[in-house]
This record gives structure tokens, C-alpha cells and sequence, in this order.
């Protein structure tokens, strides 16, 4: 069975950015992937790389989940599990790391930029080896295409190294995955400084928009987003990045091409198109949070998680034991 498989970890509370670079992707894919099997989790412990306060990682990976569902994965489509639940994920990530080099994690450019955030508070020896666990997240099962956005392109790339790696070692095991990166919306950019991506977990929150701000919240940071003094309207990327930014949004959204925006709103000033992108994106994060309010007490929540995890359990279980066998561990059997 070709499968897909991706995650997201819970490190602050979810963007537009994740939306539309990895959530909506792959609740298309479900659709467009008919003959796929969907493994999709909730990446706890990629998370705890950097200091986490328990009560709010645990509220966060809760959250994580029901937006999933309430953008419209289906359990019925997708495996949906905590990381966490998967112990194998550790083992596996620890395997792998025994054929991994420091060169290779060093060159993460994610790592490079985190570290010089955070040189104060201290680097964890987690933060470092992060990709690593990622690579064994996807390669342990075997997935033909991983969908992310523009930023983890590099990870997928180390994850394809360690698994080609293994199999010319070990013979034929892992499958060698590809990444999924969505023509527009790889990298929505932050709507104060469109030199950097929209994250969760930026201290400032005025340059993303959350999945759960309110109506009056999304249309002041649509309008206050820094656009350019040109007052053209045009897709360029390289002179014109803000506005460009938005465009994105808004086709991605508004299922139309960047062009179709631009021909829309050609003669028209930046203020009338923010305004109407303000309107698409409350519609459509209002519907989200009503399914969202929905999912999150109910107990369906935990019983798609618990079978979820009882099926990724299965796989990954089997998965590591057949890898520790390739490797020379365990017993000789008499
Ligand atoms: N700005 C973005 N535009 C498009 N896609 C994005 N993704 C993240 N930011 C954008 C995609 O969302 C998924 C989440 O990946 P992650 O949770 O493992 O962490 P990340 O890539 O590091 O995302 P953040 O939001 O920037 O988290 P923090 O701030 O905690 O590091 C991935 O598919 C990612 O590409």
C-alpha cells in the first residue's frame, strides 16, 4: 500500500502558515490520493526540543489534533496519533542516529537559524539531533510522499540521505520518501517583516495570523501588513514580497492562480483587496473554529487518537523489530 505521512508539532499555537502550507495540503491529498494510506501525527516530542510548560504542551497537542479534524482529515482516510504514543519513534530515531554524521545536522539551516535565537537560553543536544527523529517519524512507514511546506525541504532531503544510507548498508528496507511542497503558500511570510516565514511560535504575534483569532483581530493585522509604496498591483515576488504575500493567501484560499488576484484587482488600490482578503480569511478560519469548537470536548477526539495510536503502534512496532534485526541486535536464535 503507497502511504503519505506527516506531522506538526505542537510548539505554539497554529498559523495561517501551517494552514495552508501543510494542513490544507493534505487534506486534499485525501482526496486526490484516493489508493493512499494517510498516517498523520501530532509532533509532541519535537516540541519538548525546546523548553515546554507540561499542562500547555498537553493542551496544545489536544488542539493540534481537533484543528486536523476540523480542517477536515478523516479518520475514516487518515491514521491520526500522538507521537508521543508511538514509543518506536524514539527507537527508531535513536537507530538512525547511529548512522547519521554531525556534518549532516549541522548544515540544517533550521537549526543554524535557531541557534542564534536562542544563544542565551541555551541549546538543547535535542534541538540538534531533531532531524533525525523526524527522518525516522516518516521513514518508519515507508511513505511514497511526505507534504510540507517550503521550510522542512532540507529535513526531507537529510531524511532521503539517512534511508538511502541504511538501504545500500542493510540491503532494501526503507522506503526512499519525496516531499510534497505546494506550488503556492510553500512559504507564507510574516505580515510585518516579509524577510520571515509566519511561525507559531514567534514571541510577537502581529505578523501571523492564528487559526483562532477572531474576525476584528484577522482584519487588523490584514490591514496593518506591510505592503510596498509602489501602489501596483502585481505578483512580484523579489520587489514587491508583502504584497505578494497576501496574493498568495488570498489564491490559495480563494482557489484562484496569483494572477487571476492580480487581474481582479487590477486599478484598484491595496486597501480594497485587503479588505476583501480580510473577508475570505474570516470565512474561512470561522468555519474551522465552529468545527473546531465542536471536536475539541467531544469524545470522539480521543477515540480517533486511540485507534489512531493502536494502528501506528501496530506498524511501527514491527517496523523497528525487523530494522534492530538488519542492524545485529537482539539474540541469536536457536
Ligand atoms: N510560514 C509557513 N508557510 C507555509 N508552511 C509552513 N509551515 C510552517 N510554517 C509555514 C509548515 O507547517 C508544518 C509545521 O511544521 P512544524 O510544526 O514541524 O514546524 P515548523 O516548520 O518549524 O513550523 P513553525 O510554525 O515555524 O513552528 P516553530 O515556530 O515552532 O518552529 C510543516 O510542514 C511546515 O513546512
Amino acid at each position: 500500500m503507497k502511504r503519505v505521512v506527516s506531522g506538526i508539532k505542537p510548539s505554539g499555537t497554529l498559523t495561517l502558515g501551517n494552514y495552508i502550507g501543510a494542513i490544507k495540503q493534505f487534506v486534499n491529498l485525501q482526496s486526490v490520493l484516493p489508493d493512499y494510506e494517510f498516517y498523520l501525527f501530532v509532533a509532541d516530542l519535537h516540541a519538548i526540543t525546546v523548553p515546554q510548560e507540561a499542562a500547555l504542551l498537553r493542551k496544545r497537542s489536544r488542539d493540534v489534533a481537533a484543528m486536523y479534524l476540523a480542517a477536515g482529515i478523516d479518520p475514516q482516510k487518515t491514521v491520526l496519533f500522538l507521537q508521543s504514543e508511538v514509543k518506536e519513534h524514539a527507537e527508531l530515531g535513536y537507530l538512525l542516529q547511529c548512522s547519521t554524521y554531525v556534518g549532516e545536522l549541522e548544515r540544517m539551516t533550521q537549526y543554524k537559524d535557531k541557534v542564534k535565537v536562542k544563544k542565551e537560553s541555551g541549546i538543547t543536544a535535542a534541538l540538534f539531533t531533531y532531524p533525525v527523529l523526524m527522518a525516522a517519524d516518516i521513514i518508519m512507514y515507508d511513505p511514497e510522499f511526505v507534504p510540507v511546506g517550503d521550510d522542512q525541504k532540507q529535513h526531507i532531503e537529510l531524511t532521503r540521505d539517512i534511508a538511502i544510507r541504511f538501504n545500500n548498508k542493510y540491503g532494501d528496507f526503507f522506503t526512499v520518501p519525496k516531499p510534497l511542497i505546494p506550488t503556492y503558500g510553500a512559504r507564507i511570510m510574516d505580515l510585518q517583516d516579509s524577510t520571515k516565514k509566519m511561525s507559531k511560535s514567534d514571541e510577537s504575534d502581529k505578523g501571523a495570523i492564528t487559526l483562532y483569532d477572531d474576525s476584528d483581530t484577522i482584519r487588523r493585522k490584514i490591514r496593518s501588513a506591510v505592503t510596498d509604496s509602489l501602489g501596483l498591483m502585481k505578483y512580484d515576488l523579489e520587489n514587491q514580497p508583502g504584497l505578494a504575500n497576501l496574493i498568495t493567501i488570498y489564491s490559495v484560499i480563494g482557489n484562484m492562480k496569483p494572477d487571476e488576484v492580480v487581474a481582479k484587482y487590477q486599478g484598484h488600490g491595496y486597501a480594497q483587496f485587503k479588505e476583501d482578503l480580510a473577508i475570505l480569511v474570516i470565512d474561512e478560519l470561522s468555519a474551522l473554529q465552529n468545527r473546531y469548537h465542536e471536536i475539541i470536548d467531544s469524545g470522539i477526539l480521543d477515540d480517533v487518537l486511540d485507534s489512531g495510536r493502536d494502528i501506528a503502534r501496530e506498524y511501527a512496532y514491527k517496523k523497528v523489530e525487523k530494522c534492530k534485526r538488519k542492524i545485529g541486535l537482539g539474540r541469536i536464535k536457536k
